[in-house]
C-alpha cells in the first residue's frame, strides 16, 4: 500500500513538472502502458491473502483513474498554450486587414444603374423609386389597359392573393409619379420587375428596366430622340445611332421600338447584332392622353416621352454577360467576368 502512494505522489510530480504533450506520452506509458508501473503492481494482486487483495484493488483503480485524469488535464492546457501562443505569434488573424484573396464590388446591375443615375442627373432628370408589389389600376388601367383589355395577355402577371401584382413592367410608377409632381416634369425609375415568362439566355421572370417620362409644352418625338442618343453615347462611350419602328403599347401614342446601332461593330454587322447592324433596345412614345388625364396633368396644354429601357439586356450587352439567368444568380465566380467598363 505504501509502494502504491509512493507511485502516486511520483507520478503527479512527473506529471506536474513535464513540459510538452511528447513527455505524457512516455509518462502514460511509464504508469499506466502494458508493462507501466502501475500495471505491474496489479500483478501482484494474486499472491496477496484474499482479505487484502480487495482493498488493493480498489486502491490500485483509484490511483490509476487519478493518474490517468491528471494526465488529461494536462494535456488540456498544453493545448490551450499552443493556441494562444498560435494566437499570439504567427498564426494571429487581423479581420479588420483586406482580404487578398477576393474583393467585395457592387453588383454590374447596380454599377450600370448608378452610370445611368448620373446621366440622367446631369440632363436635370430627377429619379424616384417604383412599388415592387402595386396595385391592378397602377400596373394596368393607369397606363391605358382596361380590364379585359387584350394587352393584359401581353405580360404573364404575378397576382398576389389580395388582388395586387407584382409590378410587371416599370411604368406602373407613371401615374403615382405625374400625381407627385405634376407637370412639368423629368424623372426616371428603375426597378426590378416581375412576369411569369419561359426562362431562356434573354428571358428573366425578375429583371431590370429603367423608365424614363419628360412632360412639358411643346415636348414631341426629337426630344425623346435626342435625350435617348445622350444616354446611349455616354453609356457606351461612342456616338450611337439611333432608328425609331412603329410599337405598339396601350399607353403611348405614338408608340416605337427604339433600336440603337450596334456598338460592337457600329452597325457594319456581327454576332451581337445577328449582322443587321442594329439592336432592338427600348421601346418608347408619346405619353397617350388619357394616361396624362388620369394622372391629372392637361393633354391640351401639356405633351410627354415616355420609354422602358430593358436594363437586364442592356447590362448583358456592356458586360458582354451571354446569360440573363446569371445576373440574379449570385454567382459570384460567374458575375466578377463581367467586363466591367
Ligand atoms: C414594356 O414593359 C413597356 N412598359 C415599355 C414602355 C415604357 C413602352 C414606356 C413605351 C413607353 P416591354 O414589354 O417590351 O415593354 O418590355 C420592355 C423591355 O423590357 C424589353 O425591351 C426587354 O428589354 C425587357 N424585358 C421584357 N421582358 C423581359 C424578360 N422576361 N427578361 C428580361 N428583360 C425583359
Amino acid at each position: 500500500m505504501e509502494k502504491l502512494d509512493s507511485i502516486l505522489l511520483d507520478a503527479r510530480k512527473e506529471i506536474e513538472g513535464s513540459q510538452e504533450s511528447q513527455e505524457l506520452n512516455s509518462l502514460y506509458q511509464k504508469f499506466l502502458g502494458k508493462t507501466g508501473i502501475v500495471t505491474e503492481q496489479l500483478k501482484h494482486m494474486k499472491d496477496l491473502p484474499n482479505e487484502e487483495k480487495k482493498t488493493f484493488g480498489m486502491k490500485i483503480n483509484s490511483i490509476k483513474n487519478e493518474i490517468f485524469s491528471l494526465i488529461k488535464i494536462k494535456e488540456k492546457e498544453f493545448e490551450k498554450n499552443k493556441v494562444e501562443e498560435q494566437i499570439k505569434n504567427t498564426e494571429f488573424v487581423d479581420l479588420t486587414i483586406p482580404s487578398k484573396e477576393r474583393k467585395g464590388s457592387l453588383h454590374p446591375i447596380t454599377i450600370l444603374q448608378e452610370k445611368l443615375i448620373d446621366i440622367f442627373l446631369s440632363m436635370g432628370f430627377t429619379v424616384e423609386d417604383g412599388n415592387e408589389i402595386e396595385t391592378e389600376y397602377n400596373n394596368f388601367e393607369a397606363v391605358n389597359i382596361p380590364k379585359n383589355h387584350p394587352a393584359r395577355d401581353m405580360q404573364d402577371t404575378f397576382y398576389l392573393e389580395n388582388g395586387q401584382v407584382l409590378k410587371t413592367h416599370t411604368s406602373a410608377a407613371q401615374n403615382r409619379i405625374m400625381k407627385k409632381y405634376g407637370a412639368p416634369l423629368k424623372a426616371i425609375f428603375p426597378g426590378r420587375c416581375f412576369r411569369n415568362e419561359e426562362l431562356d439566355a434573354s428571358h428573366e421572370n425578375t429583371f431590370f428596366q429603367i423608365e424614363g417620362m419628360m412632360i412639358d409644352k411643346d415636348v414631341s418625338v426629337a426630344n425623346l430622340i435626342y435625350f435617348m442618343k445622350e444616354m446611349l453615347t455616354n453609356v457606351f462611350g461612342k456616338e450611337i445611332n439611333v432608328r425609331l419602328r412603329p410599337g405598339f403599347f396601350p399607353f403611348v401614342e405614338p408608340g416605337f421600338e427604339l433600336d440603337i446601332s450596334c456598338p460592337y461593330c457600329d452597325g457594319k454587322g456581327c454576332r451581337v447584332c445577328k449582322h443587321g447592324g442594329w439592336i432592338e433596345l427600348c421601346p418608347c412614345g408619346m405619353i397617350h392622353p388619357n394616361v396624362l388625364k388620369m394622372g391629372g396633368i392637361d393633354p391640351e396644354k401639356y405633351q410627354g416621352f415616355a420609354f422602358g429601357l430593358g436594363f437586364s439586356r442592356l447590362a448583358m450587352m456592356n458586360y458582354d454577360i451571354t446569360e440573363i439567368r446569371l445576373l440574379n444568380s449570385g454567382n459570384i465566380k460567374a458575375l466578377s467576368q463581367a467586363k466591367i467598363k
